[in-house]
C-alpha cells in the first residue's frame, strides 16, 4: 500500500477516523519517529502544491489534513523520548506571526519543546510584534520562537526584529524562527533578521537551548 497516497484519498473523503487509522497502523510496522519525515511532511506538501496549482482540494479538505497530521504529531509527541533535560529549562515564547494562521506546525514545536523541560507560553496566531516582546519580558523568556508558513507573513518577522532592537533587547532577547517556507527560501532567516531555525520541531530544542545560551553569553552572565 502506498500510505501517502491512501492518505490523501482519505483526506479527499474527509475521513479524519479512517486516515488516523492507516496512520496507526504504519506507525506500527514502522515506528513513529519516521512518521513525520516519510509521510506527513511530503503528503501536506503534495496536498498544499496541488491544492495552489490545480484547485482540486477544497479548504475543508485541507483543514483536514491539518487534523489529521496534528492528531498523529500529538501520538509522536506523547512517545518520544523525553530527554534527561531538567524539569524546567526556562521560559520562552512561541507565537505565529501576524496575519498568518498555520498553526498547527507551531503547536508541534509548543509540545516538543515542553517535553524537553522549556516552559512554553504560547501566544497563538497573528501575534503582533510589540506582544512578542512585552510577553517575552514578563516571562523573563530568552528566546522568542516565531512562526510563518507563508512568504508574505515571514516577512512580518522583521517587525519583531525591529520591536526586539528598539528597546536595545538584541542580544538579550534571541529569535528563533520557523515555517516550511524557511526550507524552500535560502537567505529568508537573515532577511527577516532571525538569530536561527530548525527545520521541525524535533530539531527545536536543541536550537532554543543554543540561543538560549548566546542570551546568557550576550549579558556576560
Ligand atoms: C494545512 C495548511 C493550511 C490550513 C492550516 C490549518 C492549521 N490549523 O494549521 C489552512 C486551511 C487554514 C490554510 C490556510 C491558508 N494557506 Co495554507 N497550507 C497548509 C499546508 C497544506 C500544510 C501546513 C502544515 O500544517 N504543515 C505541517 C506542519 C507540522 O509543518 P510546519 O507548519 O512546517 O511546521 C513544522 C516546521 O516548519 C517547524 N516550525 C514551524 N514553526 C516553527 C517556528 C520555529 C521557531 C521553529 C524553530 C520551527 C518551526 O516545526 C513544525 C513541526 O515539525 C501548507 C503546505 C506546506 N507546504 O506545508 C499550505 C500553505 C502553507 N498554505 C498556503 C496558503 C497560500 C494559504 C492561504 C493563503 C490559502 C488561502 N487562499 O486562503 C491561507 C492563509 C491563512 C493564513 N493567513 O495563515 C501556501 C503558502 C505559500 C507561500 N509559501 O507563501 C502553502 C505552502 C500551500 C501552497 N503550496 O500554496 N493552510
Amino acid at each position: 500500500m502506498d500510505i501517502r497516497q491512501a492518505l490523501v484519498d482519505a483526506v479527499r473523503r474527509a475521513d479524519r477516523a479512517g486516515a488516523n487509522a492507516l496512520l496507526e497502523e504504519w506507525e506500527r510496522e514502522h515506528g513513529h519517529a519516521r512518521l513525520l519525515g516519510e509521510v506527513l511532511e511530503p503528503t501536506l506538501r503534495a496536498i498544499g502544491e496541488e491544492w495552489s496549482t490545480a484547485d482540486t482540494f477544497t479548504v475543508a479538505q485541507v483543514y483536514v489534513a491539518a487534523k489529521v497530521a496534528g492528531d498523529a504529531l500529538q501520538r509522536i509527541a506523547e512517545r518520544a523520548p523525553r530527554s534527561a533535560a531538567p524539569a524546567s529549562r526556562g521560559a520562552v515564547i512561541i507565537g505565529n506571526v501576524e496575519e498568518d494562521f498555520h498553526s498547527l506546525g507551531r503547536r508541534l514545536l509548543g509540545t516538543f519543546l515542553s517535553t524537553e523541560g522549556w516552559s512554553v507560553r504560547d501566544l497563538g496566531n497573528d501575534v503582533p510584534a510589540g506582544t512578542f516582546v512585552d510577553e517575552a519580558l514578563a516571562a523573563g523568556a530568552r528566546v522568542i520562537g516565531v512562526s510563518a508558513m507563508m512568504l508574505t507573513t515571514a516577512r512580518n518577522i522583521a517587525r519583531v526584529r525591529e520591536e526586539i532592537d528598539r528597546r536595545g533587547l538584541r542580544g538579550r532577547l534571541q529569535l528563533a524562527v520557523g515555517g516550511a517556507v524557511f526550507l524552500v527560501r535560502p537567505g529568508l532567516v537573515e532577511e527577516v533578521g532571525g538569530d536561527g531555525t530548525a527545520s521541525n520541531a524535533l530539531g527545536a530544542a536543541e536550537l532554543f537551548e543554543r540561543l538560549w545560551a548566546r542570551s546568557l553569553a550576550a549579558e556576560g552572565a
